[in-house]
């Protein structure tokens, strides 16, 4: 059955808001990996890295993402170490010199510590807190806002044979789960949000039923983020390799924006940006 969306909360960023309430935010993706699928490699460097980051601001990203350790199908943990080396550099002049917020993509309460001192104000973990017990403790803490997302098993089996009987159910409950979990370790009710983790041990249509159905993970009360950014179901969709799927991912944005998703976690800002609010545009008139 489907459900109409309901609008969230916004997010407390320092003595910064972000408006998830009133609309979708863009957060740019700033891999420092040299093995993520679609961008792997290319921004190891620190100064690419940052250069990176600075040219999805300046397209319009509303929050940038800096992770260090690749989360694709199939790939192995990364030390803590080095992880620290390739994203604290990074963070650090991107907190400094991008004029927005920047979050940490990490599933480690090290690393998630290290980044809010080096200047982070978001923590994104694609484990929900359940890689790392320490995790969740270390955001509250830190007062920052948390993405928490659904993921089936870790990177390295998720895409094992994964199988759900009814796979929006299922990431409602764990996501309704994780929420309680990170409030119990302090993290306030108003810092959350869920993410049903397209890709993450998902088969292709599982992350169409979430896609469709994803106004009702609007109904757990926090702002929905959605990354779909050139990942392989488009690719299998459209039959095309990762860096030419910026119209699928644009399709499938707009979509996520109708169905209420209030971040979208991107890699082509400046087409992405225009897509989100065009299609906000069309919802204001549906909504006169
Ligand atoms: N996907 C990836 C990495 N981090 N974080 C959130 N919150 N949601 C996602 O869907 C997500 C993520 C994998 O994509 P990448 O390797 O292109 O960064």
């Amino acid at each position: 059955m489907s459900v109409a969306p309901l609008a969230p909360h916004d997010l407390r960023v320092g003595d910064r808001v972000l408006p998830t309430g009133q609309r979708c935010l863009v957060m740019g993706v700033v891999n420092v990996t040299p093995d993520s699928f679609s961008d792997g490699g290319r921004f190891l460097d620190p100064a690419a890295a940052v250069a990176h980051g600075l040219a999805l601001a300046a397209e319009g990203a509303d929050l940038l993402d800096v992770g260090g350790e690749s989360t694709r199908p199939g790939a192995v943990d990364v030390p803590e170490a080095v992880e620290l080396e390739r994203v604290l550099p990074v963070i650090e002049e991107l907190a400094a010199t991008a004029g927005v917020p920047v979050s940490v993509d990490t599933r480690k309460a090290s690393v998630a510590a290290a980044a809010v001192a080096a200047g982070a104000a978001m923590v994104n973990d694609v484990s929900a807190g359940r890689h790392d017990p320490d995790l969740l403790g270390v955001v509250a803490e830190a007062k920052v806002p948390l993405v928490l997302v659904h993921m089936l098993g870790t990177p390295a089996t998720m895409q094992d044979d994964p199988r759900y009987d009814d796979v929006v159910a299922e990431v409602e409950a764990f996501l309704a789960e994780r929420c309680l979990a990170a409030e119990f370790a302090g993290v306030d009710h108003e810092a959350l949000v869920v993410d049903p983790g397209i890709g993450f041990g998902k088969r292709d249509r599982d992350n169409f039923a979430l896609l469709d159905d994803l106004a009702r993970l609007t109904r757990l009360g926090h702002p929905v983020l959605v990354g779909t950014s050139r990942k392989a179901f488009i690719g299998r969709a459209l039959d095309s390799p990762a860096d030419e799927r910026v119209e699928g991912t644009a399709a499938t944005v707009v979509w996520a924006v109708e169905r209420g998703a209030r971040i979208v976690r991107v890699h082509d800002v400046g087409p992405l940006v225009k897509a989100v609010r065009m299609t906000e545009a069309m919802l204001r008139w549906g909504a006169t």
